[in-house]
């Protein structure tokens, strides 16, 4: 663990902080689930006295299982292992199909898909029955089953979801890297899962352009052996190469006369893996967080439930992809599971024009509405006659996710789109805690701008201020989890005894769990997040290693070392600043910023591009040869006044930090 605070992340909570408390309306307290603040105590205090049979009734209530498990409960903070319901027997396809079609929903609405172009296709419980078990068989014709991987590139199309769905029925386990994503990021979590199927798409569509999917993976396919096969889901139905024998087409297969609309479970165990997902931490190559079966489905059914209020008749809309965290919870399993009817959005926030969600809400008369807040502040700089042209009666509940949300913009949010009568509801969670940790409920929590409240039912976080010690009330300190909770990282993927999983969250504080994240308590219990503290970037809510950037950059010919840092950014909340040394002899040319943009590009993908490129003579290190991280935040955050810089004095040479302050871009 790094032990500096990134102060670049600290423009979240405290000089903004509004001593406001906002009370939830009548309006949303009406018939919702959890209504007061004591019902919320009351299941809370049971749910840290007794986790275990607080968490068994809750697996009772919100599973179907096959046949009932052995141990609720079996962990290790120490030696990690973590265990729930071992021994017990379930099926998550079934759960977010099969049950529904017995139980009245039939007929419901599960998925309304809004395409780029504003088009929408509604699939009914029935319909994503037909569709997920056409697909399943055609995954079990290619001889893919229990604990095989599938990788899953797609754009936002219905077909990613009938894919999760799909594996999740046999057994497989998907493993789906964002659309957005590069050629060789694609290859490296391909390689790293070890996975057979690939299945993409020809291209994608949004805001009005295309993306050449298939293109980028036949080049990151050049180098997976392991798969054996690539369904193509035809968006576009443009011409693209298909390599014969390998790759096959969506429509046909599913429509091939030896595949039945019906296709058998494939019961798993409690513990079995549903998905890995790879996400970025300070060191190394992406970590292929690794989730369960029932835990995980049973914290993100729950959450959706009780965080976002959801009730039978509302329609829900979450405006993540689902190649992060955030779709894979809460546009697919978790509302699924409930049985809601969840809207699946193709396309981006301003096209055609800044009012585009506002319209998505209007026409499907959106109840539950779900976003982070870079898109909160992009649609704010647009203006409120964009929201103001739109009918937003039918919203009752606003969700954040992704990072701190600053408090204008949960101003913006409270009063433009809620019109003061609507909950904003706060979430904290990560990749590897699978569902909201840290949040209010809507109908029961008064609400403070920019804080993510207090802990979700079974949660037990702890602010430490030292390996040890506690932090006290209103102190900063780290983030961390006391207690193991059902949607709880199980391992990473290919990490033979655990080494990477246990350094990475049960080292630094011993016994505990630790997110990465800096956070504050107050006086009334409520967690303030201020960022993260180790060396990943949080642009625009995604989360990129500043190791993964600088190992592009390096790459880049003329480039000696780099060191990538976050700072403030208005829009994204942090943005890209490299700082580079070139190599003897080699040019700082015009072109070098182009140049390595296309690295990163490439590499990762345009997410990771630099805002800022600065070219240096050297880099600041100490004595022991490490980059001294802080001060290049602080310059790059445009502080240059050397008194704030702390002490330099185990720095090799300070004339270093004064010429990378006098060089700085200014623009
Ligand atoms: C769901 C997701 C996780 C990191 C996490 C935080 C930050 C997310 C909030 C937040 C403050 C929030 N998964 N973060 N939500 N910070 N308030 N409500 O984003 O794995 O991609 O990122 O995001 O730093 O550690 S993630």
């Amino acid at each position: 663990m790094s032990d500096q605070k990134n102060p670049s992340t600290q423009q979240s909570a405290k000089p903004e902080k509004t001593a406001m408390v906002y009370e939830p309306t009548e309006y949303v307290r009406q018939g919702s689930w959890i209504d007061s603040m004591e019902t919320y105590r009351d299941l809370y205090q049971q749910s840290v006295d007794n986790p275990e049979k607080f968490w068994a009734e809750q697996a009772e209530r919100f599973l179907y299982w096959k046949e009932p498990w052995d141990k609720v409960l079996d962990w290790d903070f120490n030696d990690p292992h973590i265990s729930w319901f071992a021994g017990g027997k379930t099926n998550v396809s079934y759960n977010c199909i099969d049950r529904h079609l017995k139980d009245g929903r039939r007929n419901k609405a599960a998925l309304i898909w809004e395409s780029d172009e504003r088009r929408s296709k509604v699939y009914t419980y029935q319909a994503l029955y037909t569709r997920v078990c056409r697909l399943a068989n055609v995954l079990k014709s290619y001889g893919v089953g229990k604990g095989d991987v599938v990788a899953i590139y797609l754009p936002m199309v219905p077909e990613l979801a009938f894919a999760m769905l799909a594996c999740a029925r046999i057994g497989a386990i998907h493993a789906i890297v964002f659309s957005g994503f590069s050629a060789q990021a694609l290859r490296d979590r391909i390689q790293a899962s070890g996975a057979k199927v690939l299945i993409t798409a020809d291209n994608g569509m949004r805001g009005g352009r295309l993306n050449p999917i298939k293109a980028q993976a036949d080049e990151a396919l050049l180098e997976c052996p392991s798969i054996q096969k690539v369904i193509v889901v035809s968006r576009t139905q443009q011409q693209v190469d298909m390599e014969p024998g390998r790759d096959v087409y969506y429509h046909e297969e599913v429509a091939r006369k030896d595949i039945s609309r019906h296709c058998d479970i494939e019961w798993t165990e409690a513990n079995d893996p549903l998905f890995i997902l790879y996400t970025s931490g300070s060191t190394g190559k992406p970590k292929g967080i690794v989730h369960s079966t029932a835990g995980y489905l049973l914290q993100a059914s729950m959450s959706s439930k009780y965080v976002f209020d959801l009730h039978d008749d509302d329609v829900y809309f979450c405006t993540a992809d689902i190649g992060w965290v955030t779709g894979h919870s809460y546009i697919v399993y978790g509302p699924l599971a409930q049985g809601a009817t969840s809207v699946m959005f193709e396309g981006v926030p301003t096209y055609p024009d800044a009012g585009r969600l506002w319209d998505i809400v209007e026409r499907h008369g959106v109840n539950q509405f779900y976003t982070a807040p870079t898109a909160i502040r992009s649609l704010m700089r647009s203006g409120n006659e964009f929201p103001a042209a739109y009918d937003l009666s039918s919203l009752r509940v606003l969700g954040s996710v992704g990072e701190p949300i600053n408090p204008a913009a949960w101003e913006w949010f409270y009063h433009e789109i809620g019109h003061d009568r609507c909950s904003v509801v706060d979430t904290w969670w990560q990749t590897e805690t699978g569902a909201h940790m840290i949040t209010n409920l809507p109908a029961a929590t008064p609400m403070k701008p920019s804080s993510a409240t207090l802990p979700f039912f079974g949660v037990q976080p702890i602010v430490m201020e030292s390996e040890h010690k506690e932090a006290a009330t209103g102190e900063d300190g780290r983030l961390c989890i006391k207690f193991p909770w059902p949607s709880m990282v199980r391992h990473l993927w290919d990490d033979p005894g655990n080494t990477r999983f246990k350094e990475t969250y049960f080292s630094a504080f011993p016994g505990l769990y630790f997110s990465g994240d800096a956070a504050m308590v107050d006086e009334d219990g409520y967690y303030w997040l201020k960022g993260r503290v180790d060396d990943v970037i949080n642009v625009s809510g995604h989360r990129i290693g500043t190791a993964e950037i600088e190992a592009a950059l390096n790459s880049s010919p003329g480039v000696a070392e780099s060191a990538v840092v976050g700072f403030p950014h208005e829009i994204k909340g942090e943005g890209i600043y490299a700082y580079i040394v070139m190599k003897h002899g080699a040019e700082a040319d015009e072109d070098l910023e182009h140049r390595l943009a296309g690295v990163v590009r490439r590499n990762i993908g345009p997410i990771a591009k630099p805002d800022v490129v600065h070219v240096v003579n050297e880099l600041p290190k100490t004595r022991s040869g490490k980059i001294m991280r802080r001060i290049l935040r602080k310059i790059a955050a445009g502080i240059t006044d050397k008194e704030q810089f702390g002490d330099l004095s185990t720095l090799v040479d300070e004339d270093v930090v004064d010429e990378i302050i006098e060089t700085r871009p200014t623009k």
